[in-house]
């Protein structure tokens, strides 16, 4: 199998809480390579494109207001079958029953917001990655 690429994001909860290095280090230690890496602060626009499977439910303007309320760590990590391999080290979206072992698992819980924050995101499908990693390294 070629090797490809994901689009990782330490979100604002991962940054503030100070582990940007402890969450990088996870992704690398599993054998993962880093070919693009910045902080910046997201704009509104960045994330509704970012998010557009998401426009109308009802944890998507809590999901934005969360994305802008501090800075986001972006990067993309390159391996054979990575987009699957983030996934399953990321864990599933809710943390406090995200599998021990797994970044939200270990890392993450409920703190009783509107939103889920759990510390990553990771592109889905192959598409996602392509499509949002021209999003966030225009
Ligand atoms: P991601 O896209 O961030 O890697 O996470 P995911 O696939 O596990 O989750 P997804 O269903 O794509 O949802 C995107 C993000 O929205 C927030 N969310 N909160 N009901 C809720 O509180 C809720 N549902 C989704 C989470 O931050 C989730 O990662
Ligand atoms: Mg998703």
């Amino acid at each position: 199998m070629s090797t490809e690429q994901t689009l990782v994001l330490v979100k604002p909860d991962g940054v503030s809480r100070g582990l940007t290095g402890t969450i990088l280090a996870r992704i690398e230690a599993k054998g993962y390579s880093i070919v693009e890496l910045r902080q910046l602060r997201a704009t509104r626009e960045l994330l509704e494109q970012h998010y557009a499977e998401h426009a109308g439910k009802p944890f998507f303007e809590p999901l934005v207001e969360f994305m802008l309320g501090g800075p986001i760590v972006a990067a993309v990590f390159e391996g054979q079958r990575v987009i699957e391999g983030f996934r399953s080290l990321a864990g599933s979206t809710e943390p406090t029953t995200a599998a021990p072992g797994t970044i939200r698992g270990d890392l993450g819980r409920d703190w009783g917001v509107s939103v889920q924050q759990n510390l990553v995101h990771g592109s889905d499908s192959a598409e996602s990655a392509e499509r949002e990693i021209g999003i966030w390294f225009a």
